[in-house]
């Protein structure tokens, strides 16, 4: 007999820890949830439709506790223990992201549940990207870095052995579960003593801003919680109303009646002071981190993911607008599904019948997520770093394979059709 508390309550505990130590850290998100609660609101009371389906999905009840983070890390060993520390609460590395092709030195990937009923319960994802310090271009500093990395430690011991009690016992009982989520929040908190001193820090940021803010203090600091809209023009534009600096465009495709995938903003990041290791006050200035807003839509099967990576290129080669470059992704789910450019989770209504509703898209998108990071880097953009993706690189850190993202969505769908067949 087990009295663990479910790997989805753990994470819930933590996501919600986590938000309040980000809306006291950084004043401005706790406006941001308050701008989406009051547009959510304001949707689903004028849209009917729109709660109903979401309802149906069971997107409806985790609407409020949906969120993603972010951090990034310097080494494959603390990729490692991150790996374990988020298995404890059900989240598993899902998909590779490569952002060396837009001239920033990390790949990623996202811990997030992956089961339907896990999902539902909380879809917690954290967005977490490695360094990749063969792209320092100086190789003195580089090394200098991988020094700094080797000897700093950012899960406590006290984290780490109930990391290994969890998995020697299967779980963790309520009172090791509290311990654990108090003991991993401490990881993600934003320190403002920095490791290195003023000198360093200069030459780790010339190199490039990331490099500066993954290594130069304790550890992953969380750099942006976001919270998720169902109407993200509207809270565009509440951002800019109550004078906050948003980002100018909305990442991702345009607005349409059936959304796809990802759409995203953010407001800019804050510039913090910090105290260098060679000062006793916080004698410098460091900017990383922000806050982000996003709306979700259908998940597209690898035909409709081309599809609208070919739209997202012509916007930006023909320099066309996003509603033109689109204008060719059908808008109307039926024919997405039939053109087999979208999944479909089958759902058998009271009556006996069979409808078909998107399955919302849980994962980031590789362009929007090089926006995202530059416009926090400052106006700085750097082209293309000739190094390749490596995703057996990035597992092999990882120290095993990511869940490709299509097989899941896959599984949901071939499962719902067999379900609705049989009732
Ligand atoms: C991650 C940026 C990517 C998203 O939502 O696409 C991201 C970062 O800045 O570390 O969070
Ligand atoms: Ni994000």
């Amino acid at each position: 007999m087990s009295n663990f508390i479910p790997r989805d309550d753990i994470r819930s505990l933590f996501s919600a820890a986590m938000s309040a130590m980000y809306r006291a850290e950084v004043p401005l998100y706790a406006q941001l949830l308050d701008i989406v609660a009051t547009v959510n609101a304001r949707t689903l009371e004028a849209d009917v439709a729109q709660a109903e389906s979401m309802s149906r999905r069971g997107e409806l009840a985790r609407i409020d506790a949906e969120r993603h983070g972010a951090i990034r890390v310097g080494t494959p060993a603390e990729l490692r223990a991150l790996a374990r520390v988020f298995a404890v609460m059900g989240m598993e590395p899902v998909g590779y992201y490569d952002l060396a092709a837009a001239g920033i030195p990390v790949h990623s990937t996202a811990f997030r549940p992956i089961g339907e009923e896990a999902l539902a319960r909380n879809p917690f994802r954290v967005f977490t990207s490695l360094l990749r310090p063969e792209l320092i271009a100086d190789e003195d500093l580089s090394a200098q870095a991988l020094d700094i990395l080797a000897s700093r430690r950012i899960v406590s011991d006290e984290c780490m052995a109930l990391v290994e009690k969890a998995e020697a016992e299967g779980g963790l009982n309520d009172s090791d579960a509290q311990r654990f989520v108090a003991a991993a929040l401490e990881i993600f908190r934003w320190h403002s003593h920095a490791i290195v001193d003023t000198p360093t820090y200069e030459r780790l940021l010339a190199s490039h801003r990331l490099v500066a803010d993954i290594v130069s203090f304790k550890g992953p600091h969380i750099n942006h919680l976001t919270p998720r809209t169902l109407d993200i023009d509207a809270a565009q534009a509440e951002m800019l109303a109550r004078g906050i600096a948003a980002k100018d465009s909305i990442e991702g495709p345009p607005r349409r009646k059936v959304p796809i995938l990802l759409r995203q903003t953010s407001f800019h990041a804050l510039s913090e002071s910090f105290i260098p290791a060679d000062a006793d006050s916080a004698s410098a200035q460091h900017t990383a981190r922000f806050g982000e807003i996003e709306q979700r839509g259908a998940a597209l099967t690898p035909k409709g993911r081309a599809l609208y990576d070919e739209c997202l290129t012509r916007s930006r080669d023909d320099g066309m607008s996003l509603e033109m470059a689109f204008a060719d992704f059908p808008d109307n789910f039926a024919e997405m599904v039939d053109e087999g450019l979208a999944y479909a989770r089958h759902v058998t209504n009271d009556d006996g019948t069979v409808t078909t509703e998107p399955i919302a898209y849980e994962d980031f998108l590789p362009v929007s997520a090089a926006g995202i990071f530059r416009s926090n880097l400052g106006e700085e953009v750097r082209g293309a770093y000739a190094e390749s993706a490596s995703q057996d690189a990035f597992e092999q850190a990882l120290g095993r394979p990511v869940h490709d993202p299509f097989a899941l969505y896959a599984a949901i769908a071939t499962r719902s059709r067999a379900d609705a067949m049989h009732a």
